[in-house]
Formats: C-alpha cells, sequence, structure tokens
C-alpha cells in the first residue's frame, strides 16, 4: 500500500513504535505521511497526536516531521532532532527521558500506554510473518509483539544479506526471568528474525531510501586531546595490571566527541586489539573492524553515514563474523555489562568537582537529547569514564562546575573524568581529593582558580558545598554571558 493509505490506520490518540534506533533503521515514508494526515486534520480544526517510542532517537522523516506538524502527543525516549528538541523545550511535545534498556520491559509491564501501531522497516518479509530488520533493532521485537497492527517499511536499500546480522532476544519478565548467558560479545542466544502473526500485519510500503544518519564533524585539536587522553589513560591501566591482559570490551557512546576518542583508541600503539559490546556503532568502529584494531562489534544500531553503510553492504560477507546488532534490552543489559566487565566512554556536558555528571541539560533546563544509554553502562561498568572539553561556547562555559545543575550520573558512579587537559581518577578518593584532581587536571587554565576559590568558601566539611554559590557559575552565564564573570563575593 501506499504511506498515505497506512498512516490511515493510525489514529489521534493512538501510541505508535516505530522501528529503528538512532536514525539507523528508522521508518521514512509512514511517519512523513502520518504528519500529512496529523496537518489535514489541524487544518479542519480537529485534533491530531500521537505518542511515539522508538529505540532512541530517529530520522528527521520521523522525529522532525511529526514535530513540525506539532503531531506529538508525547515522546520518549532519547532524541536528537532539533525541530523536537525545539518542540520538547517549548512545551509543545510531553518528552519523558528513559533508560534505554527500560524502554522494552515497561512497555511489557504496562508501565505507559500499550502500544496500538507498530512500524517497522524490514530488508525482508516472508508470508508467514517472518521479519528481517534492517540496520538496528531497537525496540522492535516488543512493539511487534505488543501492538494489534502492524505496518512494514520494507526498504530494499537494505540487503537481504542482512539476514543473520541480528540476535534477537526477547528475555522473560520477572519472577521467571531466567539468566541472559551472553559470555562475551560475540556470543548469541537469539533469533535471526522476528515472528509476528501475519494477520497483524495490515499492510507493506515499499522504499529504496538511505538511512538518515548525519555526519560527524572532523577531529580537531581538542579532541583529538581528549582521545589521546582517553587512550593513555587505558594503556596505563593495562600497565599496571588493573584491565587484564587481555583487555575487556568496549562501550563507546554518541556523537563527535565519542566518534574521535573511538579513533584515537585505534591509532595508540599500546591499546592491544579489542572487542565492543555497545549501543550504537558508528563510522570510525568500522574503520577500526577493518584494520583489525576491532575483532568483533556487538550493538543495537549501524548509526553509519550512507557511504560507509554502502562500502559494508558491497564487502558484507568480511563483516558477517565482525558485527551483531541486538535489542537494546541485551546490547545495554546492565547484567550484561556487569558481567563482561565493560569499559564504559560517554559524554559530559559538564560534570561537577565531585564527580557527578550531566550530559542531558543545557544550564540544568534545556534538554539537549536525553541520557541515551549512558547510565545503563555506567553503573554496571568494569571502569567508568566520562569525556568533555573542558569549555564550551568558545570558553565563555566551564564544562566543570561546582555543582552540575541536572544529574545523570552521581558521583558513585563515575569513575574516571578526561577532558584535553588531563585525566581525573576519582576511584578510591573522598569528594575533597576528587575536586583537586578534577581542578588540577581538567579543568581549563582559565577556570582553576575560580573552582579552587570556590572550594575555599565552605568550612570544613565531608563534601565542600556551599549552597548560596554553588550554581555562581550559572547564574552568572545568564546575567553576563559569560562564566568567566563569577564573582564568588556577590554568592557570600
Ligand atoms: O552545541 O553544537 O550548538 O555548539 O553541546 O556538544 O561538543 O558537539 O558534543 O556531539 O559529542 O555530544 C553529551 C550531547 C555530546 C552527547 C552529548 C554544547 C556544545 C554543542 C554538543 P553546538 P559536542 P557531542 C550512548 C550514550 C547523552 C547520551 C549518551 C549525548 C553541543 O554525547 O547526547 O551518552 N550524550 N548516550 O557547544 C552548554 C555546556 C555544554 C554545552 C557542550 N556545559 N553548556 N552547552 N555544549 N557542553 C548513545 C545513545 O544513548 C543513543
Amino acid at each position: 500500500m501506499t504511506a498515505e493509505e497506512a498512516a490511515e490506520f493510525v489514529n489521534h490518540g493512538d501510541a505508535v513504535g516505530f522501528s529503528g534506533f538512532t536514525p539507523a533503521g528508522s521508518p521514512k515514508v509512514v511517519p512523513k505521511a502520518i504528519a500529512r494526515r496529523a496537518e489535514a486534520f489541524h487544518a479542519e480544526g480537529k485534533e491530531f497526536k500521537i505518542g511515539v517510542y522508538t529505540g532512541a532517537s530517529t530520522g528527521d522523516s520521523l522525529d522532525g516531521a511529526l514535530a513540525r506538524a506539532d503531531a506529538v502527543l508525547f515522546r520518549t525516549p532519547y532524541q536528537s532532532n532539533r525541530d523536537l528538541r525545539d518542540a520538547l523545550n517549548t512545551d509543545h511535545a510531553p518528552y519523558f527521558d528513559m533508560h534505554l534498556s527500560s524502554i522494552a520491559p515497561h512497555l511489557r509491564f504496562g508501565f505507559m500506554p500499550k502500544p496500538r501501531v507498530a512500524v517497522i522497516e524490514a530488508c525482508e518479509l516472508t508470508n508467514d510473518g517472518e521479519i528481517v530488520l534492517t540496520s538496528a533493532v531497537g525496540i522492535s521485537p516488543t512493539i511487534a509483539k505488543l501492538a494489534d497492527k502492524i505496518i512494514i517499511e520494507l526498504n530494499t536499500k537494505h540487503p537481504k544479506a542482512l539476514k543473520g546480522f541480528h540476535d534477537i532476544f526477547e528475555p522473560l519478565d520477572p519472577p521467571h526471568r531466567l539468566p541472559l548467558t551472553l559470555m562475551k560479545p560475540s556470543d548469541r542466544m537469539g533469533n535471526a528474525t522476528i515472528k509476528v502473526d501475519p494477520e497483524k500485519i495490515i499492510g507493506v510500503v515499499e522504499t529504496y531510501l538511505d538511512d538518515e544518519v548525519g555526519g560527524f564533524a572532523p577531529t580537531d585539536a581538542v579532541t583529538d586531546s581528549i582521545g589521546k587522553n582517553v587512550a593513555d589513560f587505558l594503556a596505563g591501566e593495562l600497565k599496571s595490571g588493573r584491565i587484564p591482559k587481555e583487555f575487556l570490551p568496549i562501550q563507546s557512546g554518541v556523537g563527535n566527541i565519542a566518534n574521535a576518542v573511538m579513533a584515537s583508541l585505534g591509532t595508540n600503539p599500546d591499546i592491544p586489539n579489542f572487542q565492543m559490546y555497545t549501543e550504537v556503532i558508528q563510522d570510525s568502529v568500522i574503520d577500526l573492524i577493518r584494520q583489525g584494531k576491532v575483532t568483533f562489534a556487538s550493538g543495537c544500531s549501524l548509526t553509519i553515514t550512507t557511504p560507509v553503510l554502502k562500502s559494508i553492504y558491497d564487502d558484507i560477507e568480511f563483516f558477517r563474523d565482525k558485527l551483531v546488532l541486538r535489542p537494546q534490552e541485551m546490547s545495554n543489559s546492565p547484567e550484561l555489562a556487569r558481567r563482561l566487565g565493560l569499559i564504559t566512554i560517554n559524554t559530559a556536558l559538564e560534570a561537577d568537582i565531585f564527580g557527578n555528571v550531566n550530559s542531558t541539560h543545557v544550564m540544568g533546563a534545556k534538554m539537549m537529547n536525553g541520557i541515551g544509554g549512558s547510565a545503563d553502562f555506567t553503573r554496571s561498568a568494569y571502569i567508568s569514564i566520562f569525556t568533555t572539553p573542558s569549555t564550551a561556547k568558545g570558553g565563555k562555559i566551564s564544562a566543570i562546575v561546582p555543582m552540575v545543575s541536572h544529574v545523570d550520573q552521581n558521583e558513585h558512579s563515575v569513575n574516571v573524568i578526561i577532558t584535553e587537559h588531563g585525566i581525573a581518577d576519582l576511584r578510591g578518593k573522598c569528594p575533597v581529593d576528587r575536586a583537586h584532581a578534577i581542578i588540577d587536571n581538567c579543568v581549563d587554565p582559565s577556570y582553576r582558580q575560580m573552582l579552587k576559590d570556590y572550594l575555599a568558601l565552605s568550612g570544613p566539611s565531608h563534601t565542600p558545598q556551599t549552597l548560596r554559590a554553588c550554581f555562581g557559575m550559572h547564574i552568572t552565564f545568564q546575567e553576563t554571558g559569560n562564566m568567566l564573570d563569577t564573582n564568588w563575593d556577590k554568592f557570600k
């Protein structure tokens, strides 16, 4: 059927589950048709909004189109689309941020409205209801099971040879849950396809479209230094025996910095070949697989730019025993992160001098993207690392502040903070010692004295916070546009 015909099965107030994880594997024509349907209803003065569940962020054809049509009743989890971000920060799209490992089980537990319709991108579909997914798994197995109706976007841009790259497994719910039996990243415990009752498939819309994955900013002196510091830190841990000589699987977050960090790990001769157990497989990982530096990557999505994805598909048999894609309930499972001993590397917007991290809220109020899988991994990591450039907005914002304006990861879960200036190893340190390690090693020199002076504001205490001053740098930025103008006398 056409996308328009498929969209007619979606009505105002429906919760709709979409396949994909990041723009990888996310539907591209039905959501746009739903957005047009919403606009037509709105033009007649009628209401039309849908609730949106997906794996993580999506492409512009989904989040962008629905946000611009003012058609979002609610949205969860992670997002990164500019128009949706504007909508949810101006009260036009209610958004709730969730750990990515939690969304599928919470849907099964009935904690959120059941998806009535699932829209799933596939590269192959059989008459008896077997679905081969494309470049991501996300929450597709769960929404396919829970939804009353399924619409398939059959996208022949992805080859049928993708069959076998997916490991589809859905755990039983408590009290019947069994252990997840993966012992290494390359193990499998599921099926290659999703199987549904074919009666539920109400339509197939054929497409031939690329994933809408954006490119990365080229690495620069700051991201190169952050990457080098991460690699040097891990090489030192290996040398000291705190990381076993076999090395441990790496989880790496999303974005420009994560992409640059992975590239640096690949070029450091002191880092041995390694495996990845992560959620987002970005371009840099594919280069490392080709070089033999990454010997296996388990993820939830191939969040890969179009030319690089094409190069994988052109050489698909080379990658068959080196890549696996799993549901996010598996790729982000805290049980597996702890068992496999993951070294986790995620990005902070800001960190405080005691080791709390904010990855989501600019100045405590404006949502950037979402927590994503960062906490699924951080809390269960063997070593958890957070990276960030030491400043933002040309030095007018220090990424290290007295107290984060929003907490995503707390001081108990964050082991190491790394900026372009250096490494703060927080393990085994009390709050005062953590503060000195962060100020001396990670803070930009232009903010070091300011943060030392902040520490001195408080009398002796376990955690020397001064409540009337702890947001002084943020408040100063809001007043003058530059944290460097902070004067602690004003906050005494
Ligand atoms: O804004 O583009 O307008 O200049 O934040 O910063 O340096 O481009 O960083 O692309 O690596 O993204 C944390 C957002 C980093 C991402 C975050 C401004 C800065 C810039 C982006 P401009 P960069 P990246 C697994 C793991 C949470 C989820 C997660 C993220 C913009 O990594 O969403 O880790 N992580 N998931 O100028 C105000 C500050 C700022 C600031 C930076 N302190 N105050 N603005 N910026 N610091 C993946 C998934 O879960 C899918």
